[in-house]
């Protein structure tokens, strides 16, 4: 009895330095995913329910590359990621299904480049509002990113 008694207050340290242990990891893991600092977040909108232009500028500040596979907001039916080309004159553009930052670099979605597509609007936007768009990331990480709508820009 006296035995078992002192075994369970042996045992009471090591279950409280695991509870520590993995609150430090969680919160480590918190910092990770504020690694990525999203600045000059602005959706282009253009009139009628023509597709929005969505750019940024990502930076990964972790120490590990972050693939980013997506997007979405409560604002749009749905959210892809675009680049335009320009070919022998041709303006083209085409979905993007993964884009690989690696630690330390800043990826532009600019004009002419990357952009977020916004497609069919699910309420009125206009100019000066703000939207709150989801960016996804592999390993279901995801950075809520809050966008100025502005007036066109070219693509
Ligand atoms: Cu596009």
């Amino acid at each position: 009895m006296l035995n078992r008694h002192h075994r369970g207050r042996s045992r009471r340290i090591p279950l409280r330095l695991a509870w520590g242990l993995l609150a430090v990891w969680i919160l480590a893991g918190i910092a990770q995913a504020d690694d990525q600092t999203v600045t000059q977040a602005r959706l282009s909108l253009l009139p009628g329910d023509m597709p929005g232009a969505g750019y940024f500028e990502l930076h990964n500040g972790g120490d590990a590359p972050v693939t980013l596979v997506g997007a979405s907001s409560d604002a749009f039916k749905s959210v892809a990621l675009h680049r335009s080309m320009s070919r022998d004159g041709m303006a083209s553009m085409h979905a993007v299904p993964r884009i690989e930052i690696a630690p330390g670099e800043t990826l532009e979605f600019a004009p002419k480049g990357y952009h977020l597509m916004f497609m069919k609007r699910s309420r009125s936007l206009s100019v000066g509002d703000k939207v709150e768009v989801t960016l996804e990331f592999a390993g279901e990480k995801a950075l809520p990113v809050m966008f100025d709508v502005v007036s066109p820009v070219s693509m």
